[in-house]
């Protein structure tokens, strides 16, 4: 499979919701010894968009958004279980908790920042999307988690990473956790706003963030 081709041809098959070709398309580019997550982000993420502005337009509505994103979700099933490898990943570093906040059912872009963590070294635990407050902070402190990480894509529900970094302070568990956001709509200047710690607008920077965050913690301890 040539690289380019396999990209586009990922991305139409989102766009066209063909879920059994994006599978296909999928298996083929790891076959070939492709980087996986390349596959995601230039191949299927821009099939995937490209289906958001088709609905923005009109032309598709709900159920098409929602078959693309089942194209999209097949063949990412395929990708990540490639990236993390069968015991492969060796979880070395700290424990992040990671999950869509309330009220938001958006979970590609949070899955992808989970397994690119996990590959990247992190103990992950995905809480999957809808997560209220309360369950980011009973699951971080169960975790032994060092941060949380909250992903939000509609505009309605980027005040909940809000909520909960207000939530770490009143319990006086702020100094515990670091916080990193990201999502759609989420900006670094919102990021300031809330007082989170690290904000990400992808899933490899998410990586290269959480481990300059963490590592930063470390510094800090070996201070006397
Ligand atoms: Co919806 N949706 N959707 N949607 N959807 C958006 C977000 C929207 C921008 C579309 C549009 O209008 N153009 C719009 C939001 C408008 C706004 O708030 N400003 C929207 C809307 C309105 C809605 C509904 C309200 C529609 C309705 O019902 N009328 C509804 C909401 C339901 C709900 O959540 N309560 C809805 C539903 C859906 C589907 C279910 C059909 C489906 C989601 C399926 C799923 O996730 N399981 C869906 C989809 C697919 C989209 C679009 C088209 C694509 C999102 C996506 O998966 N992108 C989206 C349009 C768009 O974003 N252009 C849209 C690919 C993914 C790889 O990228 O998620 O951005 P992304 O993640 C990136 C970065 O953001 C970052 O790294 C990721 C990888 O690079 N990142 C992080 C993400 N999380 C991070 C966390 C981090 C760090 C980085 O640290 C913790």
């Amino acid at each position: 499979m040539e690289k380019q081709i396999g990209l586009e041809r990922m991305a139409e098959s989102v766009v066209k919701l063909d879920v059994e070709e994006a599978q296909h398309l999928a298996e083929e580019w790891v076959g070939s010894g492709y980087d996986p997550h390349q596959a995601i982000e230039q191949g299927l993420a821009v099939g995937i968009r490209q289906a958001g502005e088709l609905w923005e337009a009109g032309d598709y509505f709900l159920p098409e958004l929602i078959g693309a994103a089942e194209a999209m979700k097949a063949a990412m099933k395929v990708l990540q279980q490639a990236m993390t490898g069968a015991d492969a990943t060796q979880h070395t570093l700290s424990g992040v908790v990671i999950g869509t906040v309330h009220g938001d059912i958006h979970d590609i872009g949070k899955s992808l920042v989970a397994t690119m963590l996990e590959v990247g070294g992190f103990r992950v635990t995905d809480l999957g999307n809808d997560v209220q407050v309360e369950r980011f902070l009973e699951a971080a402190v169960e975790e032994k988690a060092q941060l949380i990480g909250m992903s939000a894509l509609l505009t309605t529900t980027m005040p909940v990473q809000r909520t909960l970094i207000a939530a770490l302070h009143e319990r006086g568990m702020r100094d515990r956790f670091k916080v990193l956001v990201g999502g759609a709509p989420v900006t670094e200047a919102w990021a300031r706003e809330i007082g989170a710690d690290g904000y990400a607008d992808n899933a490899a920077q998410a990586v290269r963030v959480a481990k300059a965050l963490l590592a930063t913690d470390m510094t800090d301890l070996k201070k006397p």
